[in-house]
């Protein structure tokens, strides 16, 4: 079987998760930098559904461990309505973030929608963070450091619940790769609910065709595969333009390989694209790169391969 080919976008334009602001511009950034014409241009029948509303970001501390949660949950709901609508509709969403609070929204539709259709759900964590912090945990408050713990079902009643079923996921169903940044509270929780990372020493020690290998073993023919891609994921000499870098990210080659073998699994069936920040990119860079990374996730190949 090969990777869906129908394809809607969803632009969520808020930075309401995160601890800088501009990455709201994310997906104008990435339809400037022609999204929608290069996967056609592959073949790929997309519609691109504009940007989805929700509240401004007031911009205010903290609150018992949160910040602006209740604004974190108006918008994981309307993203949950918009991409598990794409999916009953037979389409593979991409939601263009936007910050990766929205993670929360994005995966519990994809979560609700392979219970409803009887398939198994393989989530890949493109991340050079773990979010996987909850506020007694969180360093920030920075709700886009918590979208995996929210769920696997370790968070606030009104963001855990948005799926419908608590927890949305169960933590195996996950698989982190090109991790270096993780808080210490974080990190033993990560341990304690065995979450299966391939961090930075482990893609440096086996390098990244093992990795892959790793995390898309025991895919079958009914598996829904969703990548969620931080764009923080990799190394900041190549993709400057997001709010929290890291260094020590994957290469322009390690990436595009990650991106080719998740292609050949030909089970990709939805994306999230999240935290490109165009505040703090150079000349679009980031948002280009991006593009360019998706086009191999839809099979773009050199001439070795057909
Ligand atoms: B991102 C940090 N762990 O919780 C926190 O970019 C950073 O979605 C979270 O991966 C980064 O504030 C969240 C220090
Ligand atoms: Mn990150
Ligand atoms: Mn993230
Ligand atoms: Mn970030």
């Amino acid at each position: 079987m090969s990777t869906q080919r129908s394809v809607s976008l969803i632009g969520a334009p808020t930075d309401i998760g995160a601890g800088a602001r501009g990455a709201s511009m994310g997906p104008e950034a990435l339809r400037v930098a022609n999204i929608g014409p290069t996967l056609q241009s592959h073949g790929v029948d997309v519609i691109d559904r504009g940007n989805l509303a929700g509240p401004a970001n007031p911009w205010l501390p903290p609150l018992e461990g949160y910040r602006h949660l209740d604004e974190v949950v108006a918008w994981n709901q309307v993203v949950h309505e918009a991409v598990y609508a794409e999916l009953q509709g037979g389409r593979m969403p991409i939601l263009l973030g936007g910050d990766h609070c929205l993670g929360l929204g994005s995966i519990s539709a994809v979560a609700r929608h392979c219970r409803e259709a009887g398939k198994k759900l393989r989530v890949l964590w493109l991340d050079a963070h773990a979010d996987f912090n909850t506020s007694e945990l969180t360093p920030s408050g920075n709700i886009h450091g918590m979208p995996v713990a929210c769920l696997c079902g370790f968070g606030p009643k009104e963001l855990i619940e948005i799926g419908g079923k608590v927890p949305a996921i169960n933590p195996k169903w996950i698989r982190q790769i090109g991790i270096r940044s993780v808080d210490p509270g974080e990190k033993r929780f990560v341990h304690e609910q065995e979450l299966e990372v391939f961090d930075m020493r482990y893609i440096d020690e086996m390098g990244m065709r093992h990795t892959m290998e790793l995390a898309l073993a025991t895919l079958d023919a009914n598996t829904h595969l969703h990548v969620s891609f931080d764009v923080d994921f990799l190394d900041p000499a190549i993709a400057p333009g997001v709010g929290t870098t890291i260094p020590g990210g994957p290469t322009y080659r390690e990436a595009q390989l990650c991106m080719e073998m998740i292609a050949d699994t030909g089970r990709l069936a939805s994306l999230d694209v999240m935290e490109l920040n165009p505040a703090l990119d150079v000349r679009n860079q980031t948002a280009l790169l991006a593009v360019d990374l998706i086009e191999s996730l839809f099979g773009k190949s050199t001439l070795m391969r057909k």
